[in-house]
């Protein structure tokens, strides 16, 4: 079992790797991080939830999952990069002490775990999970698709060979199912969600699956260009950013559309590096930098919804 002092955080971990790394984590920062299991995926692997932040009372908390999809291979090592920069720096660094010691941060390092040990074993460009359909020999159903949110709608597919299939009703993938548990368990102290993509840099909010914009839309706009203009600070990297539908393009059933009609107001998708040179397979030379800028971004917008 490897330890997490000596992990290796800039290279892509396969998820045996993560699943270890997860329980050296909590055992070696007992009074920051603790582990809990908020579900099992469709093959059977424990879906491990981190808690980061001081022990205290009345807090509240955001939300970040990783792993969505199989090959945004960035993504995961994300959420890895934020909770060792988590506990590194507190006690260390002022403002990840004051922002741990009044907020929790839920981590979710991988959400499509099956389809993540796919990607490691039979095709690196896997998106979707690894659930059986019922009358076609086609696998799986694309997570953010999935969600309550104008479900299948627009920009999902009903066929199971798509890569955006929209699977056979809401929550029907016990990965999807197991979050939107847990979210709907906590919805009164999380006050934001953050779901991390690639890639493409972009920040996006509500909504994806129609046009209209949200009632906050200003607010959120102003919060993205505020995030990315930190994150652009580091390394100069470009992001655009907008509501999903004006920016991306209209997809229905997303995670972050669903989290803000849940009344999660702060609910954003990042869409880490690059523009398209590497795409999904993205250099682990550029994990260092990508995450140190997202994680500047993260800290922002972490700082704004607790001063808010
Ligand atoms: N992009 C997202 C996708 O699921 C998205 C874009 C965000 C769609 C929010 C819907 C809601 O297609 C990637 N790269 O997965
Ligand atoms: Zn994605």
């Amino acid at each position: 079992n490897a330890r997490a002092i000596g992990y290796n955080y800039e290279k892509y971990n396969n998820w045996d790797m993560i699943a270890a790394w997860t329980a050296s984590i909590a055992a070696e920062n007992p009074e920051l991080v603790s582990r809990s299991q908020i579900g099992t995926s469709y093959e059977g692997r424990p879906m491990y939830l981190l808690k980061v932040g001081k022990s205290g009372s009345n807090k509240n908390a955001i939300f970040m999952d990783c792993g969505f999809h199989a090959r945004e291979w960035i993504s995961p090592a994300f959420c890895q990069w934020f909770v060792k920069e988590a506990v590194n720096n507190y006690g260390i660094d002022s403002e990840i002490t004051n922002l741990l010691n009044n907020l929790d941060f839920y981590i979710l390092p991988v959400l499509n775990i099956d389809g993540y040990v796919y990607t490691w074993t039979n095709n690196r460009m896997w998106r979707k999970t690894r659930s059986k359909n019922a009358n076609s020999s086609c696998i799986g159903t694309d997570p953010n698709r999935n969600f309550n949110a104008g479900w299948c709608t627009v920009g999902a597919s009903n066929r199971p060979c798509d890569d955006t299939y929209c699977g056979p009703a809401p929550e029907s993938e016990k990965e999807t199912k197991a979050l939107a548990d847990f979210i709907r368990s906590k919805h009164s102290v999380i006050k934001a969600y953050l779901t991390i993509h690639s890639y493409s840099q972009m920040l996006l909010f509500p909504y994806s699956y129609k046009n209209s914009v949200t009632k906050d839309h200003t607010e959120l706009n102003s919060l993205a260009k505020a995030a990315v203009s930190q994150l652009n600070s580091l390394y100069n990297t470009r992001y655009t950013y907008g509501s999903g539908a004006a920016t991306i393009y209209l997809a229905a059933g997303g995670s972050d559309d669903w989290a803000y009609d849940l009344g999660i107001k702060y609910s954003f998708t990042f869409e880490l590096r690059d523009t398209g040179r590497y795409g999904f397979v993205l250099p682990e030379s550029q994990i260092q930098p990508t995450c140190q800028e997202t994680f500047l971004a993260v800290k922002y917008i972490s700082n704004y919804v607790l001063n808010n």
